[in-house]
């Protein structure tokens, strides 16, 4: 099986650890110096970059959330000037304040090798067609997995989403070899294959790289049967880099985390303390190697844990199980990351509904919709159907404006959402639907 990295990915684990070190001792000292958000933080806390003197002190430091980054929109966590800045990412949907992340040239090399070693490690070599289905543009999916699969030297085919027959077509025509999307459009395309009448088996697909949100073991199984290819499950996030930060290798036995870039811990998530090796946790990472926007501690809210045994692919970097569930309710429908909060503000801001509300996520033929309840104001019980109609719209509009997506609306009796808590706000069926 080949190993990318070898000196790398195959390190003493002690030697791996003095390396992770002498790196967040060099992060630690920029973002002081350079970012005065750590500052401030380091300094409220009373702690100096020489605190930092083992691995284990990484606990003293302080965590990095996702609003810190929205609050420093769009800017202010960059630690250089915008001069060295060569490429820039942002979240997805149109929120006031999404997250904006800047590389460095340095800072993009190291990303390609990242995840030129996820492909590796799923059995990508330079011989494959890599078909890249994910968005192409300020989410980070695209354009982090194509520079990684053309630093392979693979033929890469940059088809981004959308057009399904037309991605099929390709796919058969181009003669893909590894698929690269989410899973859940992995199984779209075989849904659309079967209505083209195209058989799986007439494609050339051997491996997929899988990821930007969960794969259940049940999905992956049906994906691995209906297109007869390899999934594996790849973890990334923007804030952190993209993708690349994790990826299964061929025995799929966890996802291994590029470790002489990410330091990652498993913490409680209530009481905030590093939990022992293998417990499942909120998983928290460190860069140890970016410029343009380092991240200390940065808090995903996935749910995950760490084993630092090593494989039997030979590769001594820990792994990470794959993360099923978070400490927040966030969801991803279609490659969209979505917060409750922001529905809730969204809905503030139209007139005649109350802003309580409930999100159903169904599975129909493959495709994912969300449908949202929203509750009438009392006065609003009227039979004027144009009234509501144009209510319905204005709420779609809204929402796509700021989400990126159109919900289904239903417009729901005043107090009929009285026992809608945050145990039943999202209600997501997909799972059962598939
Ligand atoms: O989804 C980056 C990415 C692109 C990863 C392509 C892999 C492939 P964000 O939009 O910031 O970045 O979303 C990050 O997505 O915190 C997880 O909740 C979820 N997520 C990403 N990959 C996986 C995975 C990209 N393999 C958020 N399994 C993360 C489960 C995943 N969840």
């Amino acid at each position: 099986m080949p190993i990318w990295n070898r000196k790398i990915e195959r390190m003493e684990r002690s030697e791996l650890e003095q390396l992770q070190l002498e790196r967040l001792q060099a992060v630690v000292n920029r973002v002081y110096r350079d970012v005065p958000f750590y500052r401030r933080k380091f300094e409220q806390l009373n702690i100096a970059p020489e605190d930092v003197q083992s691995l284990e002190d990484l606990a003293k430091l302080p965590f990095t959330t996702k609003e810190d980054l929205r609050d420093g929109y769009p800017y202010e966590m960059f630690a250089v000037p915008l001069r060295e800045i060569v490429r820039i990412h942002s979240s997805s949907g149109a929120a006031a304040r999404p997250i904006v992340v800047g590389y460095t040239r340095n800072d993009l090399r190291h990303w390609a090798e990242q995840v030129a070693r996820i492909l590796s490690a799923a059995g990508v070599t330079k011989d494959d067609v890599v078909h890249i289905a994910f968005d192409y543009g300020l989410f980070t999916g695209g354009f982090g997995m194509h520079y990684g699969a053309e630093r392979l030297g693979a033929s890469v085919i940059p088809v981004s989403v959308g057009n399904t027959e037309r991605q099929i077509q390709i796919m058969q025509d181009f003669r893909s070899t590894a698929l690269v999307s989410t899973p859940s459009y992995a199984l779209y395309m075989c849904k659309v294959m079967d209505e083209m009448g195209v058989s799986p088996a007439s494609l050339y697909l051997r491996v997929g790289l899988f990821g930007g949100e969960p794969m259940s073991e049940s999905m992956r199984s049906r994906i691995e049967d209906r297109l007869g290819i390899l999934a594996t499950d790849n973890y990334g996030v923007s804030a952190v880099m993209g993708p690349g930060i994790a990826g299964e290798c061929e025995l799929k036995e966890g996802l291994h985390i590029n470790e002489d870039h990410f330091l990652v811990e498993v913490v409680d998530p209530k009481t905030l303390t590093p939990l022992p090796e293998g417990e499942q946790g909120e998983l928290v990472i460190t860069t140890l190697t970016k410029e343009g926007v380092p991240m200390i501690r940065y808090r995903t809210r996935d749910i995950t844990s760490i084993d630092r045994r090593p494989c039997r692919c030979g590769r001594t970097t820990a792994r990470m199980s794959p993360v099923r569930g978070r400490t927040d309710d966030m969801f991803i429908i279609r490659g969209v990351n979505v917060a409750p909060s922001e529905i809730e503000a969204l809905l503030y801001q139209i007139e005649n509904i109350e802003p309580k509300y409930q999100v159903v996520l169904e599975r129909e033929n493959g495709l994912d919709y969300l449908t949202l309840n929203v509750e009438l104001a009392p006065h609003m019980v009227t039979d004027q159907m144009q009234r509501l109609v144009e209510l319905e719209e204005t709420i779609k509009q809204r929402f796509h404006r700021v989400i990126g997506l159109t919900p289904r609306v239903k417009l729901v009796e005043p107090k009929s959402l009285e026992n809608v808590d945050r145990s039943n706000r999202v209600i997501d069926l997909r799972e059962k639907q598939q």
